[in-house]
């Protein structure tokens, strides 16, 4: 057991008793958590069951009837102090998130940050939830939009983000007068408490518990029961194309809504003209970074032919000294894989590279030792090679050389999958054709910069099998709340619209 867990008041979920907000079960099966660093035993979950994933969205519903009435700048100052107290507990809950999920402490630490933008940005964001006004086409009428608060909001998360994702929906939903229910993903649980802890202890304070809820279960028990729920009229969801797949269509049968962010495939384009130092950095930061776990990580690299003898040996010797090990530990830049399922995933991946005919210039094999670590692996690809357009969740890069900017373009959309994608040039030419309406078709396209680390301020999202939702920053607040139309008349006519005559 770790100092910092027990800042973060966990020392009693290890104990296996409940807590003293009361918000886990002190019986039910239980749940080992164990580190990727090393193995180790971290921490006993009791999980909960139907009983409790009733008592949490039960509250949900109860405080959202009073919590949707207090005033959005009112709700912003509440996350205002939320923004502080995580502010407070970054280096203790960037280690947690380190230990837990094995990224390293600089990663983990940005993840927090990433959740405090997000409070920060939510507390503006609860003074500007506006709608538009139109003009009446019928006389002494006046045509406006208003914006109500939606409801419960169940939020599922996946492991590789397991603070900031769910800060980007329960800061939005709370600013809109939501209140929310977190399932998160049994590969960290530990995360997720003491996150929720922190945040509900200042909604506590106000006297507005419940207005965060948390229910760590199985998929199957309380992941079903949520996605069926009619109390619950936005589930948004991320993690994998195939779980999004179900829950997109449980969620429609029932006619709610869902937000879905899911698997990416993510590619760069180099041009011909590209800076190399520039893309190298990019490429390795992209490919490498949280071990190839996140939805953004590039997994595709598309080279203009005149220059891939320059390029490919330099990110071939970049990743053959990119330093790996214990994530904790200052100038590792690879931590492990999340645990033994996903090594064998990797290596699966990298039996099935070498059969259809890639050739694995560096890697395509497992760290000797305790822990779940790989290597990174850089393939040669060829255009055919079936597994590039699956996202495999592990630090694996298939290169690809190209001829001009349209094929390229094409090889990069080619794929089921839509999140992010980004060019490396100086040409205004190339960078306007990748960002046209015939360029990239990912939610996210960038210049000069890798397709992971957006910033919270934008829209984050992709299209295709990635699941069109939109999350965090712009307008992506219109997902948690709906939408009313409203006509006042204040003639004493009542004309009727589009000329209709009907009178009496
Ligand atoms: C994810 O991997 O699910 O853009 C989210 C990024 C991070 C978020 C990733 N800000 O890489």
């Amino acid at each position: 057991m770790y100092d910092f867990m027990s800042r973060l008041g966990l020392q009693a979920v290890n104990s296996g008793a409940a807590t003293t907000s009361g918000f886990l079960p002190t019986h039910g099966p239980e749940l080992d958590v164990h580190s990727p660093i090393d193995g180790a035993l971290l921490a006993k979950v009791k999980l909960a069951g139907l009983d409790e994933y009733e008592k949490v969205v039960g509250e949900a519903a109860r405080v959202f009837a009073d919590w949707r009435m207090v005033p959005a700048p009112k709700r912003g100052e509440i996350l205002r102090e939320v923004g502080d107290a995580l502010r407070a507990h970054k280096e203790d809950l960037g280690r947690l998130i380190s230990v837990e999920v094995g990224k390293i402490l600089s990663e983990g630490m940005g993840e927090v940050q990433e959740s405090v933008d997000m409070a920060d940005l939510c507390v503006g964001m609860s003074r500007q939830l506006s709608g538009l006004t139109m003009h009446s086409e019928r006389p002494g009428h006046r045509m406006y939009e208003q914006w109500h608060p939606l409801g419960v909001v169940g939020v599922i998360t996946a492991f590789n983000f397991p603070n900031a994702v769910w800060a980007w929906n329960a800061m939005v939903a709370a600013a809109a007068g939501d209140t929310v229910v977190w399932k998160p993903s049994l590969k960290a649980p530990l995360t997720a408490i003491a996150t929720h802890r922190i945040c509900d202890e200042v909604f506590q304070k106000y006297g507005w518990g419940g207005v965060f809820g948390l229910v760590i279960g199985e998929d199957k028990v309380v992941g079903e029961a949520m996605i069926r729920d009619r109390r619950v009229p936005l589930v948004s969801a991320t993690g994998s194309t195939h779980m999004g797949r179900h829950v997109g269509q449980v969620v429609a049968e029932r006619l709610g809504r869902s937000l879905l962010e899911l698997g990416g495939n993510n590619a760069i384009i180099i041009h011909e003209d590209a800076n190399l130092d520039l893309a190298l950095r990019a490429i390795v930061f992209a490919s490498c970074g949280t071990s190839g776990q996140r939805c953004t990580t590039n997994r595709r690299l598309f080279v203009h032919e005149s220059i891939a003898d320059k390029l490919v040996p330099r990110i071939q010797r970049a990743y053959e000294s990119i330093p790996i090990g214990n994530p904790l530990e200052a100038g590792t830049l690879m931590g492990p894989l999340i645990d033994e399922q996903a090594v064998q995933q990797y290596l699966h991946a990298c039996d099935q590279i070498r059969a259809q005919g890639g050739e694995i210039l560096t890697g395509g094999e497992r760290v000797e030792g305790p822990g779940f670590y790989v290597r990174p692996t850089l393939v040669r690809a060829r255009a055919d090679m079936e597994i590039c357009k699956e996202e495999t969740f592990a630090p694996i890069l298939y290169v690809f050389t190209y001829k001009d900017l349209s094929e390229a373009i094409r090889l990069q959309n080619d794929v089921p999958q839509g999140l992010s994608s980004a060019i490396f040039t100086d040409s205004f030419r190339a960078s306007e054709r990748f960002l046209s309406h015939a360029g990239s078709d990912c939610g996210i396209a960038n210049v000069n910069i890798g397709t992971s680390g957006a910033e919270i301020g934008g829209a984050f999202g992709g299209e295709k099998e990635t699941g069109g939702g939109r999350e965090a920053g712009s307008d992506s607040w219109k997902a948690y709340m709906r939408r009313q139309t409203c006509t006042m008349n204040w003639s004493d006519e009542l004309p009727l619209a589009q000329g209709v005559r009907f009178d009496l």
